[in-house]
Formats: C-alpha cells, sequence, structure tokens
C-alpha cells in the first residue's frame, strides 16, 4: 500500500510512527514542509524535515519533540561569547552537524531532494521524505510589534520561538511558494498514492503551506486516493504547539469542523475527530466530508498506532 503524507514538525512526526506500526508494510512518502525552514549562522535549518528524520530515526529530543537527543550547546555558547547571535533559536552540537552537511551539499549545487535523501542514509527513517520543493520558500508572519506598537514582517521562527506566538497573527504568508515548483517525485507520489493523509499537523503553516506550492494542492484534490485527515484540534484547542494563533489569522476558528471546512470537500474525503468533539461529526459531514470521532491524543506509540488504524478504516469506507 503506497501512502503518501504531508507533514510538519513534532505532530506529523509523531503520528508517521503510529502509521508505521500500524501498517509496517506500507510504502510512505512523506512530503516535508519546508516553509519553517530559515539560514542561521550562514546555514540553511529544515526544522520540520530534520523533526521527521530524527523521529522515525531514533534521533530525536523525545521531551522537546525537536532537536537531537544527547544534546550538547558549546557551539551556540561559542558564538554568543563573540555577540554572535541569534540567542533565541536552540541549535545544538549534534544538529549543527547536520545543518553543516546540509549547507555543503547545497554550496555543491544540490538540490534539498536529493541533499535530504543524503541525510536520510544516515537515519534510515523507514519512509521516502521528500521536500516539498526543492526552491526557497520561508513563512513570514505580520504583527503589530508589541515593544514598538509598529507592524512589522517577522520569520515564522521568529514568531514561534522568541515571540511565542504572542502576538497576533494578522496575516501569514509563504514567501516564494507561488514561484515555488514541487520537487521531484512529489506530484508522481500523490499520483500513485492508495492513501493520502493530513496528519495532526498544523493546518496553516505545515499542511497549508505544503498545499500553497502550486501543483500539490491540485494534484491532491485530482488523485484517485481518498484523503484523510486528524484534527490537531482537540476541544476547541491545538493538542500541541499555538496553532490557533494562525489558524485566526485565516480566518478560521479553532474547532475541529471548522478546520475540516477550510479543507474542505474538494480536498478531504474524511476527517478524524477526537471522541471529545463527537458532537463536531455531524457538522463535517453535512460539509460532504466521512467523519468519525476516534480518541486522537498521541500519549504513545500504540493510541497514535490506533489513530492510524482508524483513518485507514475511514479511508476504507469513503472509498
Ligand atoms: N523550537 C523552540 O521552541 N525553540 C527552539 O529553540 C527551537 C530550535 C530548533 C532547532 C532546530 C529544529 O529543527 C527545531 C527547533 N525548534 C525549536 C522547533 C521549531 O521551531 C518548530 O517547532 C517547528 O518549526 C514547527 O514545526
Amino acid at each position: 500500500m503506497r501512502i503518501v503524507v504531508l507533514a510538519g514538525g513534532i505532530g506529523g512526526a509523531r503520528f508517521l510512527r503510529g502509521l508505521q506500526a500500524a501498517v509496517p508494510d506500507a510504502d510512505i512518502t512523506v512530503i516535508g514542509n519546508t516553509g519553517d525552514d530559515i539560514h542561521l549562522f550562514g546555514l540553511k535549518v529544515c526544522p520540520d524535515l530534520d523533526t521527521v528524520m530524527y523521529t522515525l530515526g531514533g534521533g530525536i529530543n523525545e521531551d522537546q519533540g525537536w532537536g537531537r537527543t544527547e544534546e550538547s550547546f558549546t557551539v551556540k555558547e561559542e558564538l554568543a561569547a563573540y555577540g554572535v547571535g541569534p540567542d533565541w533559536f536552540g541549535l545544538g552540537d549534534r544538529d549543527f552537524a547536520t545543518h553543516i552537511v546540509r549547507t555543503q551539499m547545497l554550496g555543491a549545487g544540490y538540490p534539498l531532494s536529493a541533499v535530504t535523501e543524503a541525510l536520510c542514509d544516515r537515519w534510515q527513517p523507514g519512509v521516502r521524505l521528500l521536500p516539498m520543493s526543492d526552491d526557497r520558500v520561508e513563512t513570514h508572519v505580520a504583527i503589530t510589534d508589541p515593544e514598538t506598537g509598529e507592524r512589522r514582517v517577522v520569520h515564522f521562527q521568529e514568531y514561534w520561538v522568541r515571540l511565542r506566538a504572542s502576538p497576533d497573527a494578522e496575516a501569514v504568508v509563504p514567501v516564494g511558494a507561488e514561484q515555488a515548483k514541487p520537487a521531484p517525485g512529489v506530484l508522481e507520489a500523490i499520483a500513485a498514492a492508495d492513501l493520502i493523509v493530513f496528519p495532526p499537523s498544523n493546518p496553516v503553516v505545515s499542511v497549508g503551506t505544503i498545499l500553497a506550492v502550486p501543483g500539490i494542492r491540485e494534484a491532491v484534490a485530482a488523485a484517485g486516493a481518498p484523503v484523510v485527515g486528524l484534527s490537531p484540534i482537540v476541544g476547541g484547542a491545538p493538542v500541541r504547539g499555538m496553532a490557533d494563533k494562525v489558524l485566526a489569522a485565516v480566518g478560521v476558528e479553532s474547532t475541529a469542523a471548522a478546520v475540516a471546512r477550510h479543507y474542505g470537500a474538494e480536498l478531504l474525503d474524511g476527517w478524524l475527530v477526537d471522541t471529545s468533539d463527537a458532537d463536531a461529526v455531524a457538522e463535517v459531514e453535512a460539509a460532504g466530508i466521512a467523519c468519525r470521532a476516534v480518541p486522537l491524543m498521541m500519549t504513545d506509540l500504540a493510541a497514535t498506532a490506533e489513530m492510524a488504524r482508524a483513518a485507514l478504516a475511514l479511508a476504507e469506507a469513503s472509498r
């Protein structure tokens, strides 16, 4: 069975572990969000690709959900001693090595997709990990600066990590997405899929950014395979992260049903909501999307695998 998953960082990566446990023989292609990518200290950092790669490859810091396990921060401290920042983004020594290899390969002319494949040679994540695009896309967020009162635009990581999404996001713009092309293999994987999954990743800055690359939304909508999503909103709040802040920027309420309607029946055949949101089922089905309420908290691998099985069952039912 060929499964394509459009994934962001932590939520997508953890769901993928459950999917692998539920369907060990599946041929899984992950289309990873690269809108969170940032250039720091002359290096290209790809947080969502790395989070998927480390999580499935056994190198993730399990408590944080991002970055490497058994990490140290000597390089960051040395940079700070030179007065070189930013100090708000935590890059560890082990993680630095990944960004150095990536930047070196990009500088030598390899596209990001080839670099990601090379990095995955080490980590053996058990999935084919493709960036959504080899072209540079960077999500920017318009805010009113709490210190100056002026409107300004910040990189998504500055909004998420430094500002902890505390000012309202007035607009979210995937800069470069309109000109970007899907990476090699992306459209082919979608067309050949038996199942397409939107994991409980951020609908705006993760899955939304992937869908903003011209051709990807159209390919998902035209795919012969069922498309099933899992709500990242449980009981009116994001399971993790601050998805509500960026949902508000695109005028979407933080409810499981509103996120399903945001994707729409043009994309989704099925949508899973948490049992605590069971009263959303009728509303989602009224929008033309098959819906079931099942436990959606990824508390451990068994619970996550059960979510993946529910997604497969819903795909089967909506086929
Ligand atoms: N998240 C944080 O909250 N603080 C950090 O300092 C931080 C550093 C970081 C470094 C590498 C990496 O791959 C991810 C990192 N993240 C950090 C996570 C990241 O900011 C976001 O969670 C994702 O971009 C959203 O998917």
